[in-house]
């Protein structure tokens, strides 16, 4: 039989009997600090299991009740499956009992039921009448129409049939997916002797296993996993929905703190600003105004954070909008994570919602934003993909990135990315990288109007560099950039000859005048042989003077018709040649060459036979052995 796992939460109001309820159910005292025995209150989330066979476990988070502990609570319902709102049949609803089903329900808590507690405190008349009182209160919320269970924990009275019930939902709770990277929020941390540092919480997607590598977000340490414990019994293995305490080897206890997140090595990244939906409660005492500081409350942490509104002035009770979420410290969260948000003062819980983007630009208001965001909350997988890739432009994503900003496991991201690549939405520029379709037209539209705009500049260069179009194109990943290049003048428009990239049409034309200037260049250089004048005496000598006789200059030189020889020497190509032949042959017919034979074969003098010796050994035809030189073929021979 599969083992299955659910994780039940209690809510309600102080006093009405949570912490009683759960001893009574499970054996186990969740109230577990000192302080919380002494004045019989939760002040911290405690911790029980209950086994209710066939296979199933359930996990329990009980949560303080006190308003003022509220943010202790939001730590514990994170991960729940299951809700238990507990009312005390001798109080009914009270202000907690409204504030923790408003928080289960914008934490989108799929389904529970309600314990009426103390039930041996009321008589039968009031009972039905509290019930009745409950019902109206569920009335349209995500509790509408579930069991309201009356329990005395005193007695035991109705503890069988609560725990039937909970069988039954806990049953009907989906498995959760195993296509999801690992994460698990942490709520507590401590130190067992002789284990070293111990983290807990419930595991909110994927699987850890132990000996794993993990990381503590958004601390950046690592970790391994050294033990797993579920239910108090030792695992192999964790999975999406168990309460797990994991053993770390090699953080210190007091580098963690509850809110961090556990998860796998370099795959989430810390967010200072998210973009998301924002639906304000309507009993919010206020309406939600642009850049109001409030407190963000995402897995078990709690950061300040300013909400702007990106339509309208304010958010009225009741209303929802697309906000963005500037915090003060950074968290961890993935697209679709629920969060809640509380007033600053006083400490109440006004609204919450949903992430759509955890790396957005900083916002500014506009339709396309508008559009944009209504895209990443009701698109489907592949339109919410392209927009993510849409976004990050010509630059484009490699899996991992895409892993950390949107919503989709593994598996899906893959099948996904797979199906985007062939429909040729998407191209795959690199190994696991992906740039989509519209940011590379628009960067082949912006290469091509550099280019234009610099053959009018430059009409006498064949192109530009590459590195400089890349600068100019706002400095797109290397790789990314000459893969494109490459895909453009496939498809025309652009073509590339070794690091210089034209327009496909570019042609140089020289007009009469240029052309003159041109040849008695190349002449001068021609007829001075293998002792030719500096750049700047052939100019002076010319007359040459102006600033298009450099691009001149380069032009014979990528024509090939002057060679470098080093730099600010140049030798025409036909006299390199020559020069080439004749050591050659005097080094095929002595065996060797030194700098004195050079002088006297080619008749020059040392300024010229030293750098071209280096250079015949840069062409590597000679090969320097002391102060003479050899063939490199009989050398090696
Ligand atoms: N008579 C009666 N008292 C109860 C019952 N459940 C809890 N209590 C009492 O109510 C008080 C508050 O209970 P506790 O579990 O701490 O409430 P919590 O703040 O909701 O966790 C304690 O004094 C309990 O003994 C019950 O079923 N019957
Ligand atoms: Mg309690």
């Amino acid at each position: 039989m599969a083992l299955r796992h659910v994780v039940v939460g209690t809510a309600g109001h102080i006093d009405h009997g949570k912490s009683t309820l759960v001893q009574a159910l499970t054996g186990i005292d969740p109230d577990r600090l000192k302080e919380e025995k002494e004045r019989g209150i939760t002040i911290d989330i405690g911790f029980a299991h209950l086994d209710l066979g066939e296979g199933l476990t359930l996990g329990i988070v009980d949560v303080p009740g006190h308003e003022r502990f509220v943010k202790n609570m939001l730590a514990g319902v994170g991960g729940i499956d299951l809700v238990m709102l507990v009312v005390a049949a001798d109080e009914g609803v009270m202000p907690q009992t409204r504030e923790h089903l408003a928080i289960c329900q914008l934490l989108r808590v799929k389904s529970g039921l309600v314990v009426l507690t103390k039930a041996d405190m009321a008589e039968p008349d009031w009972l039905e009448l509290v019930t009745e009182d409950v019902r109206g209160f569920l009335h349209g919320t995500f509790l509408d129409g579930r069991p309201i269970v009356p329990v005395s924990a005193k007695t035991g009275e109705g503890l069988p049939a609560l725990r039937a019930e909970l069988a039954r939902l806990a049953a009907a709770v989906p498995a959760r997916g195993t296509d999801a990277t690992f994460r698990l929020p942490i709520d507590r941390v401590f130190t067992i002797k002789g284990f070293g540092t111990v983290v807990t919480g419930t595991v909110l997607a994927g699987q850890v296993r132990v000996d794993e590598r993990v990381e503590v977000y958004p601390r950046s340490l690592q970790a391994k996993v050294r033990g797993l414990q579920t239910h108090g019994r030792a695992v192999g293995q964790a999975v999406a929905g168990q309460r797990t305490a994991v053993n770390l080897q090699g953080v210190e206890r007091a580098a963690i703190e509850r809110g961090d997140v556990l998860s796998l090595p370099g795959l989430l990244r810390p967010s200072f600003m998210l973009d998301a939906t924002c639906e304000l409660l309507a009993d919010a005492p206020a309406p939600l105004k642009t850049r109001q500081r409030v407190r963000f409350h995402i897995g078990t942490s709690e950061v300040m954070a300013r909400v702007h509104l990106l339509e309208g002035p304010s958010l009225e009770p009741g209303a929802r909008g697309p906000v963005q979420l500037r915090l003060e410290a950074p968290v961890v969260a993935l697209p679709r994570d629920r969060y809640v948000i509380r007033s600053y003062s006083p400490m109440v819980t006004i609204g919450g919602g949903e992430l759509l983007d955890v790396a957005p630009p900083k916002a500014r208001r506009s339709p396309a934003l508008l559009a944009r965001l209504s895209l990443l909350a009701q698109g489907t997988p592949e339109a919410v993909l392209e927009e993510h890739l849409r976004r990050v432009g010509a630059g484009g994503a490699r899996t991992a990135d895409l892993r950390a900003r949107t919503p989709f496991g593994p598996d899906a991201l893959r099948d996904l990315l797979a199906a985007l690549t062939a429909r040729g939405r998407v191209l795959l520029v690199d190994r696991e990288w992906y740039v989509h379709v519209e940011a590379a037209e628009r960067l082949r539209e912006e290469a091509v109007a550099a280019l234009g705009a610099f053959h009018a500049r430059e009409p006498l260069k064949p192109g530009m560099s590459k590195e400089e179009l890349r600068t100019r194109l706002g400095g797109v990943e290397e790789r990314v950039f000459l893969h494109l290049l490459e895909r453009f003048a496939a498809a025309g428009a652009i073509a590339v000859e070794k690091d210089k990239v034209r327009l496909a049409d570019h042609r140089i034309r020289l007009d009469a005048e240029q052309q003159r200037w041109l040849d008695r260049l190349e002449g001068e250089f021609r007829e001075a042989g293998v002792a030719p004048p500096s750049v700047e005496e052939a100019f002076a000598r010319l007359g040459m003077t102006r600033a298009e006789d450099q691009a001149l200059l380069q032009l014979l030189l990528e024509d090939r018709r002057l060679v470098r020889v080093r730099e600010g020497l140049y030798f025409h190509a036909a006299a390199l040649r020559d020069a080439e032949a004749r050591v050659a042959a005097f080094l095929r017919e002595r065996g060797e060459i030194t700098p004195q034979d050079i002088k006297d074969l080619l008749g020059v003098s040392r300024k010229y036979a030293i750098p071209l010796l280096e250079y015949l050994d840069a062409q590597r035809l000679t090969v320097r052995v002391g102060d003479r030189r050899v063939l490199r073929d009989a050398a090696r021979g």
